[in-house]
Protein backbone atom coordinates (compact mmCIF):
# COMPACT_ATOMS: atom_id res chain seq x y z
CA UNK A 1 0.00 0.00 0.00
CA UNK A 2 2.67 2.18 0.77
CA UNK A 3 4.77 1.59 -2.24
CA UNK A 4 5.00 5.27 -4.23
CA UNK A 5 5.70 6.26 -0.32
CA UNK A 6 9.06 3.91 -0.53
CA UNK A 7 9.71 4.63 -4.04
CA UNK A 8 10.18 8.48 -3.26
CA UNK A 9 12.59 7.60 -0.33
CA UNK A 10 14.82 5.63 -2.23
CA UNK A 11 15.13 7.72 -5.26
CA UNK A 12 16.06 10.41 -2.74
CA UNK A 13 17.92 8.38 -0.49
CA UNK A 14 19.68 5.74 -1.32
CA UNK A 15 20.57 6.49 -4.74
CA UNK A 16 24.04 7.05 -5.11
CA UNK A 17 25.84 9.75 -6.76
CA UNK A 18 29.12 8.17 -7.50
CA UNK A 19 29.92 6.59 -10.74
CA UNK A 20 30.53 2.80 -10.50
CA UNK A 21 34.19 3.37 -11.34
CA UNK A 22 34.93 5.82 -8.82
CA UNK A 23 34.06 3.53 -5.97
CA UNK A 24 37.24 3.30 -3.71
CA UNK A 25 37.18 4.00 -0.26
CA UNK A 26 38.83 7.08 -0.57
CA UNK A 27 36.43 8.74 -3.89
CA UNK A 28 33.54 7.72 -1.74
CA UNK A 29 35.04 9.63 1.19
CA UNK A 30 35.71 12.71 -1.33
CA UNK A 31 31.77 12.55 -2.54
CA UNK A 32 30.47 12.81 0.85
CA UNK A 33 32.78 15.84 1.57
CA UNK A 34 31.05 17.78 -1.82
CA UNK A 35 27.50 15.80 -1.82
CA UNK A 36 24.70 18.16 -0.80
CA UNK A 37 22.78 16.96 2.37
CA UNK A 38 19.63 14.97 1.08
CA UNK A 39 16.72 16.14 2.04
CA UNK A 40 12.69 15.63 1.28
CA UNK A 41 10.55 19.07 2.01
CA UNK A 42 7.99 18.43 4.36
CA UNK A 43 5.31 19.67 2.33
CA UNK A 44 6.75 17.22 -0.42
CA UNK A 45 6.71 14.54 2.35
CA UNK A 46 2.77 15.33 2.86
CA UNK A 47 1.31 15.68 -0.41
CA UNK A 48 3.27 11.89 -1.21
CA UNK A 49 1.87 10.40 1.77
CA UNK A 50 -1.52 12.19 0.90
CA UNK A 51 -1.60 10.95 -2.48
CA UNK A 52 -0.68 7.20 -1.34
CA UNK A 53 -3.44 7.09 1.33
CA UNK A 54 -6.27 8.56 -1.17
CA UNK A 55 -4.80 6.01 -3.67
CA UNK A 56 -4.88 3.41 -1.07
CA UNK A 57 -8.85 4.39 -0.71
CA UNK A 58 -8.30 5.99 2.35
CA UNK A 59 -11.10 8.37 2.71
CA UNK A 60 -10.46 12.24 2.23
CA UNK A 61 -11.64 13.01 6.33
CA UNK A 62 -9.44 9.90 7.45
CA UNK A 63 -6.40 10.89 5.08
CA UNK A 64 -6.88 14.64 6.52
CA UNK A 65 -6.70 12.87 10.07
CA UNK A 66 -3.96 11.24 9.28
CA UNK A 67 -1.76 14.21 8.15
CA UNK A 68 -2.88 16.69 10.68
CA UNK A 69 -1.50 14.14 13.66
CA UNK A 70 1.30 13.37 11.51
CA UNK A 71 2.12 17.04 11.38
CA UNK A 72 2.77 16.79 15.00
CA UNK A 73 4.07 13.67 15.53
CA UNK A 74 7.15 14.32 12.25
CA UNK A 75 7.97 17.98 14.24
CA UNK A 76 9.74 15.57 16.71
CA UNK A 77 11.77 13.94 13.92
CA UNK A 78 15.41 15.55 13.28
CA UNK A 79 16.02 17.04 10.51
CA UNK A 80 16.77 14.09 8.79
CA UNK A 81 14.04 11.98 7.92
CA UNK A 82 13.84 8.78 6.76
CA UNK A 83 11.64 6.14 5.42
CA UNK A 84 11.78 4.05 8.76
CA UNK A 85 11.14 6.65 10.80
CA UNK A 86 8.18 7.95 8.75
CA UNK A 87 6.58 4.73 8.64
CA UNK A 88 7.17 4.27 11.81
CA UNK A 89 4.89 7.36 13.04
CA UNK A 90 2.32 6.86 10.16
CA UNK A 91 1.95 3.93 12.12
CA UNK A 92 1.12 4.66 15.02
CA UNK A 93 -0.57 7.69 13.88
CA UNK A 94 -2.89 4.71 11.94
CA UNK A 95 -3.33 2.68 15.14
CA UNK A 96 -4.33 5.66 17.31
CA UNK A 97 -7.48 6.32 14.62
CA UNK A 98 -8.39 2.34 14.85
CA UNK A 99 -7.56 1.91 17.98
CA UNK A 100 -9.99 5.12 19.24
CA UNK A 101 -13.10 3.06 17.79
CA UNK A 102 -11.75 -0.14 18.69
CA UNK A 103 -11.45 0.06 22.53
CA UNK A 104 -14.93 -0.82 23.33
CA UNK A 105 -15.16 -3.63 20.85
CA UNK A 106 -16.99 -6.65 22.47
CA UNK A 107 -15.08 -10.21 23.35
CA UNK A 108 -18.07 -12.15 21.60
CA UNK A 109 -16.89 -15.34 23.73
CA UNK A 110 -16.37 -13.72 27.10
CA UNK A 111 -20.45 -12.55 26.77
CA UNK A 112 -22.21 -13.94 29.69
CA UNK A 113 -25.98 -13.59 28.68
CA UNK A 114 -27.21 -16.83 26.68
CA UNK A 115 -28.54 -17.09 24.38
CA UNK A 116 -26.61 -14.52 23.14
CA UNK A 117 -28.57 -13.03 20.00
CA UNK A 118 -26.76 -11.49 17.14
CA UNK A 119 -28.31 -10.29 13.91
CA UNK A 120 -26.38 -9.29 10.63
CA UNK A 121 -27.23 -6.38 8.56
CA UNK A 122 -25.83 -5.38 5.46
CA UNK A 123 -26.87 -4.71 1.63
CA UNK A 124 -26.98 -8.03 -1.06
CA UNK A 125 -23.67 -9.20 -1.56
CA UNK A 126 -21.40 -7.85 1.18
CA UNK A 127 -20.95 -11.03 2.88
CA UNK A 128 -23.75 -11.90 5.44
CA UNK A 129 -24.88 -15.40 5.29
CA UNK A 130 -21.22 -16.59 4.47
CA UNK A 131 -19.97 -14.25 7.28
CA UNK A 132 -22.87 -16.36 9.88
CA UNK A 133 -21.79 -19.52 8.58
CA UNK A 134 -17.92 -18.79 9.60
CA UNK A 135 -19.07 -17.11 13.04
CA UNK A 136 -21.30 -20.26 13.87
CA UNK A 137 -17.93 -22.47 12.39
CA UNK A 138 -15.90 -20.01 14.45
CA UNK A 139 -17.97 -20.17 17.74
CA UNK A 140 -18.11 -23.95 17.36
CA UNK A 141 -15.05 -24.92 17.55
CA UNK A 142 -14.17 -22.58 20.90
CA UNK A 143 -17.30 -25.21 22.17
CA UNK A 144 -20.07 -23.12 22.01
CA UNK A 145 -23.43 -24.23 20.67
CA UNK A 146 -25.15 -22.27 17.89
CA UNK A 147 -28.16 -22.38 16.01
CA UNK A 148 -28.93 -20.09 12.58
CA UNK A 149 -31.99 -18.09 11.88
CA UNK A 150 -33.22 -18.29 8.23
CA UNK A 151 -34.11 -14.61 8.19
CA UNK A 152 -33.69 -13.47 4.36
CA UNK A 153 -36.99 -15.11 3.11
CA UNK A 154 -36.84 -12.09 0.66
CA UNK A 155 -34.88 -13.44 -1.85
CA UNK A 156 -35.24 -17.31 -3.19
CA UNK A 157 -32.36 -19.36 -2.56
CA UNK A 158 -31.29 -17.81 0.78
CA UNK A 159 -32.67 -19.88 3.25
CA UNK A 160 -30.97 -23.06 0.98
CA UNK A 161 -27.56 -21.05 0.91
CA UNK A 162 -27.70 -20.85 5.22
CA UNK A 163 -29.44 -24.72 5.54
CA UNK A 164 -26.28 -25.71 3.64
CA UNK A 165 -24.00 -23.74 5.42
CA UNK A 166 -25.46 -24.86 8.77
CA UNK A 167 -24.98 -28.43 7.58
CA UNK A 168 -21.62 -28.08 6.72
CA UNK A 169 -20.60 -26.76 10.04
CA UNK A 170 -22.52 -28.64 12.24
CA UNK A 171 -24.69 -26.46 13.84
CA UNK A 172 -28.29 -26.26 14.04
CA UNK A 173 -31.00 -23.91 11.87
CA UNK A 174 -34.58 -22.32 12.23
CA UNK A 175 -36.69 -22.26 8.51
CA UNK A 176 -39.58 -21.28 7.49
CA UNK A 177 -41.38 -20.81 4.18
CA UNK A 178 -39.78 -18.37 1.59
CA UNK A 179 -41.58 -15.23 2.02
CA UNK A 180 -42.84 -15.70 5.41
CA UNK A 181 -42.65 -12.79 8.68
CA UNK A 182 -38.76 -12.50 9.55
CA UNK A 183 -39.56 -11.44 12.59
CA UNK A 184 -41.16 -14.85 13.09
CA UNK A 185 -38.42 -16.89 11.92
CA UNK A 186 -35.90 -15.09 14.61
CA UNK A 187 -38.18 -15.35 17.53
CA UNK A 188 -38.40 -18.74 16.99
CA UNK A 189 -34.92 -19.07 16.71
CA UNK A 190 -34.26 -17.38 19.88
CA UNK A 191 -37.17 -19.52 21.67
CA UNK A 192 -35.31 -22.70 20.27
CA UNK A 193 -32.18 -21.78 21.64
CA UNK A 194 -33.66 -20.45 25.24
CA UNK A 195 -35.84 -23.88 25.22
CA UNK A 196 -32.01 -26.32 24.16
CA UNK A 197 -29.82 -24.50 26.12
CA UNK A 198 -28.00 -22.95 23.19
CA UNK A 199 -25.42 -20.14 23.87
CA UNK A 200 -25.83 -18.50 20.35
CA UNK A 201 -28.04 -17.10 17.87
CA UNK A 202 -27.05 -15.50 14.80
CA UNK A 203 -29.71 -13.71 12.64
CA UNK A 204 -29.73 -13.96 9.07
CA UNK A 205 -31.48 -10.70 6.94
CA UNK A 206 -32.01 -9.91 3.64
CA UNK A 207 -30.17 -7.42 2.08
CA UNK A 208 -31.92 -3.55 3.01
CA UNK A 209 -30.96 -0.87 0.47
CA UNK A 210 -32.44 2.42 1.94
CA UNK A 211 -34.60 3.31 -1.09
CA UNK A 212 -37.01 0.27 0.02
CA UNK A 213 -38.98 1.23 2.87
CA UNK A 214 -41.05 -1.98 3.14
CA UNK A 215 -37.50 -3.84 3.51
CA UNK A 216 -36.24 -0.78 6.19
CA UNK A 217 -39.63 -1.85 7.62
CA UNK A 218 -39.44 -5.75 7.63
CA UNK A 219 -35.70 -4.81 9.10
CA UNK A 220 -36.79 -2.83 12.25
CA UNK A 221 -39.17 -5.29 12.77
CA UNK A 222 -37.12 -8.55 13.22
CA UNK A 223 -35.02 -6.03 15.67
CA UNK A 224 -38.03 -4.92 17.68
CA UNK A 225 -38.82 -8.55 18.06
CA UNK A 226 -35.69 -10.37 18.16
CA UNK A 227 -34.23 -7.62 20.87
CA UNK A 228 -30.11 -8.55 19.69
CA UNK A 229 -27.76 -8.09 21.92
CA UNK A 230 -25.11 -7.27 19.56
CA UNK A 231 -26.41 -5.63 15.72
CA UNK A 232 -23.73 -6.04 13.35
CA UNK A 233 -23.20 -4.54 9.93
CA UNK A 234 -21.21 -6.39 7.26
CA UNK A 235 -18.87 -3.92 5.15
CA UNK A 236 -17.49 -5.12 2.08
CA UNK A 237 -13.98 -4.13 1.99
CA UNK A 238 -14.22 -3.70 -1.94
CA UNK A 239 -17.08 -1.23 -2.46
CA UNK A 240 -14.01 1.43 -1.45
CA UNK A 241 -15.24 4.87 0.29
CA UNK A 242 -18.59 4.11 -0.43
CA UNK A 243 -18.73 2.21 2.44
CA UNK A 244 -18.75 5.34 4.52
CA UNK A 245 -22.03 6.29 2.58
CA UNK A 246 -23.26 2.93 3.16
CA UNK A 247 -22.76 2.48 6.95
CA UNK A 248 -24.16 6.14 7.40
CA UNK A 249 -27.09 5.40 5.88
CA UNK A 250 -27.86 2.11 7.32
CA UNK A 251 -27.25 4.18 10.89
CA UNK A 252 -29.73 6.90 10.02
CA UNK A 253 -32.16 4.14 9.32
CA UNK A 254 -31.21 1.60 12.50
CA UNK A 255 -28.56 1.45 14.96
CA UNK A 256 -25.79 -0.96 14.92
CA UNK A 257 -22.67 -1.73 17.57
CA UNK A 258 -20.15 -3.31 15.39
CA UNK A 259 -19.08 -3.77 12.40
CA UNK A 260 -17.73 -7.27 10.24
CA UNK A 261 -15.28 -6.30 7.33
CA UNK A 262 -15.33 -8.85 4.64
CA UNK A 263 -13.09 -9.58 1.40
CA UNK A 264 -9.94 -8.29 3.02
CA UNK A 265 -8.32 -11.00 1.05
CA UNK A 266 -9.26 -9.18 -1.92
CA UNK A 267 -8.68 -5.54 -1.23
CA UNK A 268 -5.65 -4.94 -3.07
CA UNK A 269 -5.49 -1.22 -2.09
CA UNK A 270 -6.35 -1.77 1.86
CA UNK A 271 -7.12 1.64 3.13
CA UNK A 272 -11.10 0.06 4.13
CA UNK A 273 -10.33 -0.19 7.69
CA UNK A 274 -8.58 3.01 7.88
CA UNK A 275 -11.95 5.00 6.41
CA UNK A 276 -14.20 2.70 8.47
CA UNK A 277 -12.21 3.46 11.88
CA UNK A 278 -12.52 7.34 11.14
CA UNK A 279 -15.74 7.70 9.27
CA UNK A 280 -17.95 5.42 10.92
CA UNK A 281 -16.70 5.29 14.96
CA UNK A 282 -18.15 1.90 15.50
CA UNK A 283 -15.50 -1.36 16.28
CA UNK A 284 -14.56 -3.52 13.86
CA UNK A 285 -14.94 -6.59 15.70
CA UNK A 286 -14.33 -9.38 12.81
CA UNK A 287 -12.44 -9.60 9.31
CA UNK A 288 -13.61 -11.58 6.32
CA UNK A 289 -10.31 -13.06 4.73
CA UNK A 290 -11.50 -16.13 1.84
CA UNK A 291 -14.45 -17.75 0.87
CA UNK A 292 -14.02 -21.02 3.25
CA UNK A 293 -15.83 -21.26 6.67
CA UNK A 294 -12.37 -20.52 8.36
CA UNK A 295 -11.37 -17.49 6.84
CA UNK A 296 -12.41 -15.51 9.78
CA UNK A 297 -10.31 -13.68 12.29
CA UNK A 298 -11.16 -11.45 15.67
CA UNK A 299 -9.49 -7.69 13.91
CA UNK A 300 -6.36 -6.81 15.78
CA UNK A 301 -4.45 -3.35 14.67
CA UNK A 302 -1.24 -4.69 14.49
CA UNK A 303 -2.31 -7.86 12.34
CA UNK A 304 -3.54 -5.03 9.71
CA UNK A 305 -0.82 -2.84 10.13
CA UNK A 306 1.74 -5.40 9.25
CA UNK A 307 -0.42 -6.06 6.08
CA UNK A 308 -0.91 -2.99 4.65
CA UNK A 309 2.91 -2.11 5.66
CA UNK A 310 3.79 -4.71 3.72
CA UNK A 311 1.82 -5.32 0.65
N1 LIG B 1 -13.02 -13.43 -1.20
C1 LIG B 1 -13.98 -13.35 -0.28
N2 LIG B 1 -15.27 -13.55 -0.65
C2 LIG B 1 -16.22 -13.48 0.31
C3 LIG B 1 -15.90 -13.15 1.66
N3 LIG B 1 -17.07 -13.13 2.35
C4 LIG B 1 -18.06 -13.42 1.47
N4 LIG B 1 -17.55 -13.62 0.23
C5 LIG B 1 -18.27 -13.95 -1.01
O1 LIG B 1 -19.20 -12.91 -1.30
C6 LIG B 1 -20.31 -13.42 -2.03
C7 LIG B 1 -21.62 -12.94 -1.40
O2 LIG B 1 -21.75 -13.53 -0.12
P1 LIG B 1 -23.13 -13.74 0.63
O3 LIG B 1 -22.79 -14.29 1.96
O4 LIG B 1 -24.08 -14.51 -0.19
O5 LIG B 1 -23.63 -12.22 0.75
P2 LIG B 1 -25.00 -11.65 1.33
O6 LIG B 1 -25.86 -11.32 0.14
O7 LIG B 1 -24.63 -10.40 2.08
O8 LIG B 1 -25.59 -12.68 2.22
C8 LIG B 1 -20.14 -14.94 -2.01
O9 LIG B 1 -19.63 -15.34 -3.25
C9 LIG B 1 -19.13 -15.18 -0.90
O10 LIG B 1 -18.38 -16.36 -1.10
C10 LIG B 1 -14.51 -12.92 2.01
O11 LIG B 1 -14.13 -12.63 3.16
N5 LIG B 1 -13.61 -13.03 0.99
MG1 LIG C 1 -27.47 -13.53 2.22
Amino acid sequence: MFDKLKKKFSDIFSKSDIPETDKTVASKADYKKEEPEKTIKRDELENTIEETLLEADVSFDATEQIINNLKSNLGKVKRKIDYASVESELKDVIKQIINANNSNAIDILSVEKKPFVILFLGINGTGKTTTIGKMAYYLKNHGQKVVLAAADTFRAGAIDQLNILANNVGVEIIKHDFKSDPASVAFDAIDHARARKLDYVLIDSAGRMHTNKNLLDEMKKIKRVAKPDLTILVLDAMIGQDVIDQANTFSSEISYDAVIVTKLDTDARGGSIISISAGIKKPVIFVGIGQNMEDIIPFNVDWYLNKIFSS
